[in-house]
């Protein structure tokens, strides 16, 4: 019988360079997203000089930044945080999707992986819940989720 090899991640993020790319509509929310997702990264290790905050207007931009910072070649993860809360009209929908499409594009066309810390509510209140209340903070999920990333792809 053969033994399987099982290739999986660490959490290690000394000599990574990461960049976070965040949204500033909803900035009440993504703001404790940033500051959870900062405070992963570091004390995995990753150096301050070796992070990046990039900030935009709204989650819709946030595929073509991730896509420039990938294909600039110098950063090993990139985590995208954003907020969109539905409203009364289709502009959910838009914007979300695009914004999910957008950014599993550019790590599939570049390789970099792209962590989506992006929240998709239907309320206020779940946003809240969500950044850092009793469902916990996505922004430190997104963090170890690239943290991971970064360590599966640099094994394969
Ligand atoms: N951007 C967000 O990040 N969240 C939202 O909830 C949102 N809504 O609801 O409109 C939103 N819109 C702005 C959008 O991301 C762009 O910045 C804008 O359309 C200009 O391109």
């Amino acid at each position: 019988m053969t033994e399987s090899k099982t290739i999986q991640g660490g959490f290690d993020g000394a000599g990574k360079k990461v960049a976070i790319v965040a949204g500033r509509f909803n900035s009440y929310i993504v703001d404790s997203l940033v500051g959870a997702c900062e405070d992963v990264l570091l004390r995995h290790g990753v150096a301050r000089k070796d992070l990046t905050l990039v900030r935009v207007p709204g989650c819709f931009e946030l595929p073509i930044t991730a896509k420039r910072i990938a294909t600039k070649g110098n950063v090993d993860g990139i985590v995208a945080l954003g907020t969109v809360i539905r409203g009364a009209t289709p502009h959910f929908e838009y914007v979300a999707g695009q914004c999910a499409a957008g950014l599993a594009a550019v790590a599939l066309e570049t390789g970099v992986p792209v962590a989506f810390g992006v929240l998709t509510t239907e309320t206020i209140e779940q946003a809240v819940e969500r950044a850092g209340t009793k469902m916990g903070n996505k922004g430190a999920d997104a963090a170890q989720t690239v943290l991971e990333m970064m360590s599966v792809l640099a094994q394969l």
